[in-house]
């Protein structure tokens, strides 16, 4: 929780605040301007968008965060956080140097990439600002599990920019968060009135009031500085505050961006006589100065501010402020992507006493007095300096044992596995926490949630239960519950998902986050689920119902590329049994590459397909299908075809095989567990093998080998057959691909097999058309 510092040095924030943004520009200026260039490309880097934000982070590094708190900083400011290290002694005058170089500090902050410890990625704007809502909530979850204690909680804070308020996903977030009652988040706006291309709209201003409050945010504007204030209650005062009131965005930017004369023209022509004492009593630069001491860049309305929100109620804080503050393009309407001229720069770094060749200097130009308070400030700092290690707790993954029966669906064996979960407990049932955007009940986790319930800070009754009304879902809720429910919003969902799967890093705790989604609804949080990759994030998501294979349905549930995202998606690790055994392996996998250094997340493509399950004997397709394939059917050496087919579809491959087994003497079926594994191992085989790398043949080049060269492969799947073509690639063998390549429609499972060529006689057909 944030305590106050005792008695803020506003002066020493002052300082630290221009060091700030003298260090960015200086960082972004020597990647652009001094650095080798071995392209010739502008390296870029943002200026303007740093320097309007230097008193806010400064007050909230320097002044206000604890050393439980997280924060997730907005794009853009990045050198701003690498200067704030860089003052700390965390960051290296090489990485500063590096910026946006190869292996240097990076152009958004990253917490997989950076060296200094970063809470949040960001980069794809207005996901880093909702996740910091579900990150509050998962720290709620974890002190109502016993896992954190309250004092070590922190609150959850993000930066933004203005235009990052028109992206959609914040509201969606807000709504949620409203819902769970979620504490303990800021939410700090840089209120510059621009975006990349131009400056914001007024209107949605004066709205973003009301629509956090109804959500239950209380809403902190930083508009005039305390010089403005002051200058308020003088003569021409009045005039001079309804004259900031009303002068739209694009005229306040322009005219800060013109200076002080135009401000004094602009004053007279609008308040006559009225302005005169005030305009009589400030020169030019003064008048510029009054004009742009906006609330975010006043470092005692910040400190008060911050200070004024120490309860636990989420806080949206508008910082009204000026892009470029104290550069030469402060308020141009072009300055996002902006840079200083040599001549610009070093006009900055004499007015700001640096003597060139010190430009690097943390303290350079300050006089002994200024500099020790200000080193004695930054020795305060409370934020962790050194990236924590992933060293926290681990589980033992106990055997999953596949739900008995000769017919089954893998989703139904979903949660029937997390039911006997829910039952037999231990370590790891008590830290799988499921969360699913209004479809628990459809993606089979109902069953689990009746037996450990919804998490909710306060208790929260079954009223139907309680009325006798019968139901098979009795969900109680409460501190103990394990299912946190969403509203329907995948990207929700994913932002969840991030949040549960970084329990570790933030609060020192491994959850095992499970998210159900149905599959082609997967594409609504894609960039949500990219994001939580790129973090790192560890969990497994179990898109089911997938395909045509949801025949009844129709074509608007029927999910037809997952499997393709899924193969370009880093991070994330495709699965798609088709049987309840491969299942339970793939769970016991996913449990193992959540909580290991080097895993991933995984995404388990399942169907409402119930399907004869195999006769087994022994276990020896285990480790193939961890791999991404094994053989159903062992082909004889040299065998001139194959049938390939993954998941549901195993009934189809396997009824071809059969009526093709005897005119084609040692026909292989192949059962492919993971495309995405598969086409990872060869292309990664490929690269080593020129990087000069191990040659081991990679999974699919073994699986393919006792294959004549000159073989031909009929793939199979329900989803795009691109998914599979490529293993045509591995050993230059022919290919006849079977998938679905329009949008399916409804019908009863012959129908659309038939209609859409994935059923056996289709299968047949191909592979007569290969072999013969
Ligand atoms: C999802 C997404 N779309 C587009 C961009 C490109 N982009 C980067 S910053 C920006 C505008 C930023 O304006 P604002 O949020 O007001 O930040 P400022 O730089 O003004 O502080 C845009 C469109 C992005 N990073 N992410
Ligand atoms: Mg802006």
């Amino acid at each position: 929780m944030l305590k106050k510092t005792e008695g803020p040095d506003l002066d020493a924030l002052r300082l630290v605040e221009e060091r700030l943004r003298w260090l960015s520009s200086w960082t972004i200026h020597n990647a652009n301007h001094l650095r080798e260039s071995a392209d010739g490309l502008k390296v870029g880097g943002h200026q303007a968008s740093c320097a309007s934000m230097t008193a806010i982070m400064a007050a909230l590094y320097f002044h206000a965060l604890g050393p439980n708190d997280r924060v997730a900083v907005k794009p853009h400011a990045g050198p701003v956080l690498h200067a704030i290290h860089y003052l700390l002694g965390s960051q290296s005058r090489d990485q500063l140097e590096a910026f946006r170089g190869f292996g240097g500090a990076q152009s958004y902050p990253s917490r997989t990439k950076d060296l200094v410890p970063v809470d949040f990625s960001t980069g794809s704007v207005g996901l880093g600002v909702a996740v910091t809502a579900f990150a509050s909530l998962v720290q709620d979850y974890l002190v109502a599990h016993g896992l954190l204690s309250p004092e070590r909680a922190g609150r959850m804070v993000a930066l933004l920019g203005d235009a990052e308020l028109d992206e959609g996903n914040i509201y969606e977030c807000l709504i949620e968060a409203a819902k769970h009652d979620i504490r303990n988040c800021w939410w700090i706006v840089d209120y510059n009135r621009q975006s990349l291309d131009a400056t914001t709209a007024d209107r949605m201003f004066s709205r973003f009031d009301d629509i956090f409050e109804t959500c239950g945010w209380r809403v902190v504007t930083l508009k005039y500085g305390k010089a403005q204030q002051a200058a308020f209650a003088k003569p021409g005062g009045q005039g001079l505050k309804d004259f900031i009131d009303r002068t739209g965005n694009a005229d306040y930017a322009a005219l800060t961006y013109l200076g002080g004369a135009a401000w004094r023209d602009r004053l007279l022509k609008d308040l006559g006589d009225g302005a005169k004492p005030l305009l009589d009593a400030r020169d030019d630069d003064a008048l510029q100065s009054l004009m742009t001491n906006l609330g975010g860049h006043d470092m005692e309305c910040l400190v008060e501010a911050f200070d004024g929100a120490g309860d636990d109620v989420p806080t949206l804080f508008i910082a009204y402020t000026i892009k470029g503050y104290g550069l030469p393009f402060a308020g141009h309407k072009d300055n996002h992507s902006g840079l200083m001229t040599p001549t610009q720069i070093a006009g900055l770094r004499a007015a700001m006493g640096i003597a060139e060749g010190e430009e690097w200097e943390p303290w350079a130009g300050l006089g002994g007095n200024a500099a020790s308070a200000a080193k004695a400030l930054v020795d305060r700092c409370r934020i962790a300096r050194a990236r924590t290690e992933r060293t926290w707790n681990r589980v033992e993954v106990p055997a999953i044992s596949p739900p008995a029966g000769e017919d089954q669906s893998t989703q139904a064996a979903f949660g029937k596995i997390l039911l006997d979960f829910s039952r037999a407990g231990g370590p790891l049932a008590d830290r799988i926490v499921t969360t699913s955007p209004d479809v628990t009940v459809s993606t089979n986790l109902g069953a689990w949630v009746n037996q450990r319930g919804l998490f909710r800070r306060g208790e929260l009754s079954d009223v139907f239960a309680q009325a006798r009304i019968p139901s098979a879902q009795k969900w109680g809720g409460g501190q103990a519950g394990q299912h946190v429910e969403l509203g329907i919003a995948e990207n929700n969902l994913f932002l969840m998902l991030a949040a549960m799967g970084l329990a570790g890093d933030l609060f020192g705790e491994r959850l095992f986050p499970i998210g159900t989604v149905y599959d082609p609804f997967i594409a609504r949080g894609l960039d949500a689920l990219n994001y939580a990759c790129y973090q790192d994030a560890r969990f497994l998501l179990v898109a089911t119902p997938s395909g045509l294979t949801l025949g009844p349905e129709g074509g608007a549930h029927q999910s037809i590329n997952p499997p393709l995202i899924a193969m370009g998606q880093p991070g994330l690790r495709h699965y798609e049994p088709a049987f309840a055994d491969e299942l339970a392996l793939f769970m016991e996998e996913a449990f193992r590459l959540i909580q290991s250094p080097d895993g991933e997340s995984v995404y388990l493509r399942l169907s409402t397909r119930t399907i004869r399950q195999p006769a087994r004997s022994g276990g020896g397709w285990k480790a193939g299908a961890l791999a991404g394939g094994y053989w159903l059917r062992a082909p004889v050496q040299g065998s001139e075809a194959a049938l390939v087919y993954c998941g549901a579809l195993a009934p189809e491959a396997t009824a071809a095989w059969e009526a093709m087994k005897d005119d084609l003497p040692g026909l292989g079926l192949l059962a492919i567990t993971s495309p995405d594994l598969l086409h990872r191992g060869w292309t990664g085989r490929m690269a080593a093998r020129w990087g000069g790398g191990g040659s081991e043949p990679s999974h699919v080049e073994r699986l393919l080998a006792p294959l004549s060269p000159t073989a031909g492969l009929v793939t199979l799947i329900d989803a795009a057959p691109a998914s599979l073509t490529w293993l045509g690639g591995v050993r230059g063998q022919r290919v006849s691909p079977l998938g679905v390549g329009r949008f399916g429609q409804t019908g009863n499972l012959p129908d659309l097999y038939r209609a859409y060529r994935l059923d056996a006689d289709a299968i047949v057909e191909a592979a007569a058309e290969l072999f013969l």
